[in-house]
């Protein structure tokens, strides 16, 4: 439907009978609800054909290297707007729909926005997959699809209150379920070894097994203006009902019923843990599912259109991991090779190791997983055996290579201390470990993952993070993204390198202007949704002051929300002292059981409701908790940002990836030099970034030889130490003064493993505190301002996933694009 190719008319035919056939009524009866299935089936009709094409194109093209993107999240968000944008015809049906009396914002308004996903990892996934169609690369993306996804967050009395997210409720017309492509995935049992009688064969047969029939649904993935589709193949669990159940349990109810709830359960929600694993046997059903599935059906794609040498894998195939939870993909692919197609050994793991590719995304130490051995052996008995063998000759070399060296045994094997540990095996048997960001890279090759560094430095490479454009600027922000085209032309789009060319436009008085003026109208949508939704006045002449993403302690909201308890004390205390106003906004979501987590939510709600009813300081600070945090007001947020707030622990965040989003959005970054904010600096410069608190360094200093104490601070500053009292003395909860105990403790209380202020709070309070006043200095200077806002646009080129994905092409992958032509119309 590239612009030639669409025609109103026939569009706007297509949707009314859409409605006609789908609901039995005319347009004027239709729900929005209706509407919107109607308009996305006769857009997904429009999709079909690229989508053909681009499969026969794979198929005609043998030499086609395809990546399999393994993940248990893939945050897409909406895609009605989206594949408008990347089908160019987001004007055209905008157009139709008008003339039809409707309203496309109110219509993607009914899309339940596709959360598989918990937030960084879950929506690199999904860009990495926009970027992989528009760049013309053969891809899939291979996940799971959880009946329900990321939780709904509602604010109750301060408090966040999860609810369920039933996003097909109304059926996802972009879905196609593809039952004839169903896997069977088996569970348990025990695992005999036997020779086959026919063919003499040694085999390993696992018997007493429960199972569950996996089932794909396709969603088609969009390039921009090529006509290439991509496929994301979701799985869905069903109770195999067919009774292939062994002849001994053959008519047992019991065990029917059993496999009914298996299947129910494997892929009834996501887990909404975001850098912390939870350790349930669940979660580890559902990776093995979903891989087991995915690794099955490449395996029959690959002989389908390769015929049966299975040596020539790595050729065809790519298998990337998208951090630990995939990782079983190796033992997966080795049983399949062995058990399945009697390769030997030897040759299954010269494929595998020259075919799967591990990113690690974290060194928080808690989401790197492990799992307890007997867990593991129990669930997945043949999978296991095939581990202890792959840990038994790798121990082997580490042995002849550091001989006596117990101790990069105990850093390096992947059987440790009753646990299998997913990293160390991903590690060993990939051919690629890369990190998201040059100082997260660095850190894994100096620091945490060092001893492997040592032994295969070959492996390490670094990629970092990318964030896709046509999403977060050319839906996000559409006044910017026209304003832009204007200006410099549309190559920007998919070439984001061209976006450089603006940097001379911040010397022309006129077009900073401009500039600002659409931030602000930006800034006027949001304050609009803002009283919808929070029933809070907001000044759009206020600096938004914004930090949206995961609550987590190192990303540190506990920081931001005491500066703001400090900058309402100084201004109740001298109310004549200049102060320009200031609206910080939070958006956040805390994993259900993360008790600190959840208790900064209440803080920041409750000072919310302190500051933002005291008359007494005319509006000069207010504070926002928007609800439910999510892809598709994320769009918005990033578009009205003045500020973005980056201030994580330096060397916790692997790389962030707001913090492009609000840069390409015209919103300077106050942070730590931490993750992908070092290389944000390098290309916007110092001048255009506010730069605060403890280097990486400094903080490994203090982890691996101890002396941060907390308590020093708090009795040398006393503004500080009001601030945390406050956390105590019921200022901020009607009294009572045990609300905020556990983050009051989490700071101070020696008692605290392994310290108190694990995270630097009290370290880097006084100079995120003077950071921030750079940031008011900076504001108040208009001509400075804008200048600093256009430049933070015009230098994040380099932050493209469509960079990014070309990196791992290039690095990793070695994909080729492949053409799309479609006849026109
Ligand atoms: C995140 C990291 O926390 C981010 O720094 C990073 O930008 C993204 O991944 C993407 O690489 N991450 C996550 O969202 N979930 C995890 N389990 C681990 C890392």
């Amino acid at each position: 439907m590239n612009s030639k190719r669409f025609d109103k008319e026939t569009f706007k035919e297509a949707v009314k009978d859409n409605v006609k056939t789908l609901y039995r009524k005319k347009i004027e009866e239709a729900s929005q609800q209706q509407i919107f299935q109607a308009v996305s089936y006769a857009v997904k009709e429009q999709i079909i054909d690229d989508w053909l094409a681009t499969q026969e194109a794979y198929y005609q093209k043998k030499e086609a290297k395809m990546v399999y993107y393994m993940s248990m999240e893939f945050l897409m968000g909406r895609a009605l707007g989206n594949n408008l944008i990347n089908l160019t015809a987001y004007t055209e049906v905008k157009e139709a729909l008008d003339e039809m009396g409707l309203d496309l914002n109110a219509i993607e308004d009914q899309e339940p926005d596709p959360a598989l996903g918990n937030g960084g990892l879950g929506r690199l996934a999904a860009c990495f997959l926009d970027s992989l169609a528009t760049l013309n690369y053969p891809a899939y993306g291979c996940g799971i699809r959880y009946r329900y996804g990321m939780f709904k967050q509602r604010i109750k009395d301060g408090y966040q209150v999860e609810a369920p997210d039933n996003w097909l409720k109304e059926g996802y017309p972009f879905e196609l379920r593809r039952p004839e492509y169903a896997k069977e995935v088996r569970f348990g049992g025990s695992v005999r070894f036997e020779k086959d009688p026919e063919t003499g064969r040694d085999k390993f047969v696992q018997e007493g097994y429960e199972s569950v029939r996996a089932v794909p649904y396709d969603m088609p993935i969009v390039g921009y203006g090529n006509h290439v589709v991509n496929t994301l193949r979701i799985w869905d669990a069903e109770a195999i009902t067919d009774f292939q159940l062994d002849s001994f349990d053959r008519g047992d109810y019991h065990k029917a019923v059993e496999q009914e709830n298996l299947a129910k359960n494997i892929v009834e929600v996501l887990y909404p843990n975001d850098n912390h694993y939870a350790g349930k046997e669940l979660r580890l059903k559902q990776q093995y599912f979903f891989i087991s599935a995915s690794l099955q059906a490449l395996l029959a794609k690959f002989k389908r259109e390769h015929g049966n040498d299975l040596s020539k894998l790595p050729d065809k195939v790519v298998i990337q991991m998208n951090d630990t939870h995939p990782t079983i993909a190796v033992p997966e692919l080795m049983h399949l090779l062995i058990d399945e197609e009697y390769l030997s050994w030897e040759d299954a793991w010269e494929i595998t190791s020259k075919t799967c590719a591990y990113t690690n995304h974290t060194i928080m130490a808690e989401a790197l997983e492990k799992w307890p051995i007997d867990l593991f052996s129990k669930l997945l008995p043949r999978i296991y055996q095939i581990i202890q063998e792959i840990d038994r000759r790798f121990v082997e070399k580490v042995r002849a290579k550091y001989p006596g060296n117990d101790e990069k045994l105990k850093k390096m094997a992947i059987l440790w201390d009753g646990q299998v540990r997913m990293a160390n095996m991903a590690i060993i048997s990939g051919f690629s470990v890369n990190g998201v960001a040059q100082l997260h890279t660095e850190i894994l090759k100096n620091q945490e993952l060092k001893d492997f560094y040592e032994m295969m430095p070959e492996k390490f490479n670094n990629k970092t993070n990318g964030i896709t454009q046509r999403r977060f600027l050319a839906h996000g922000n559409p006044l910017l993204a026209d304003w832009i085209t204007a200006r410099i032309g549309d190559g920007w789009i998919t070439d984001l390198s061209q976006i450089a060319r603006l940097k001379p436009l911040v010397n022309d008085e006129q077009a900073r202007r401009e500039f600002m003026q659409i931030k602000h109208k930006n800034k006027i949508r949001l304050a609009k949704y803002i009283k919808e939704h929070n029933g809070i006045e907001v000044d759009p002449h206020s600096i938004f002051d914004v930090q949206v993403k995961r609550l987590h302690e190192y990303k540190r909201q506990l920081l931001n929300i005491l500066h703001v308890m400090y900058l309402y004390n100084q201004i109740k205390e001298h109310p004549e002292m200049s102060f320009y106003p200031r609206t910080f906004i939070f958006g956040a979501k805390a994993a259900a059981g993360y008790q600190r987590a959840k208790e900064t939510i209440k803080l920041i709600n409750s000072v919310a409701e302190v500051i933002n009813n005291d008359r007494s300081i005319n509006g000069k600070i207010k504070v926002v908790f928007i609800e439910d945090y999510r892809v598709s007001n994320a769009e918005m947020i990033f578009a009205a940002a003045d500020v973005s707030e980056q201030i994580s622990t330096a060397s916790k965040e692997a790389s962030g990836t707001g913090n492009m989003k609000f840069m390409l959005n015209g919103a300077p970054t106050l942070g730590t030099m931490d993750g992908a904010n070092v290389e944000i600096v390098e290309e916007v410069g110092m001048d255009n970034a506010f730069i605060f608190g403890m280097r990486s360094e400094e903080v490994i200093r203090y982890e691996n030889h101890g002396g941060y104490n907390p308590i020093d601070i708090y009795f040398s500053d006393w503004e500080l130490k009001r601030v945390i009292d406050q956390l105590m003395d019921g200022t901020y909860a009607h009294g009572d003064h045990n609300m905020y105990k556990n983050l009051y403790n989490s700071l101070l209380n020696t008692q605290c493993t392994p310290r108190a202020d694990m995270y630097f709070i009290l370290k880097d309070f006084r100079p995120y505190a003077e950071a921030q006043k750079r940031v008011e200095e900076a504001y108040r200077d208009e001509h400075r301002w804008s200048r600093m806002a256009m430049m933070n646009t015009a230098c994040c080129g380099k932050f493209t996933s469509d960079r990014t994905i070309e990196e791992y092409v290039r690095d990793i992958w070695k994909l080729h694009k492949v053409e799309v032509t479609v006849e026109e119309e």
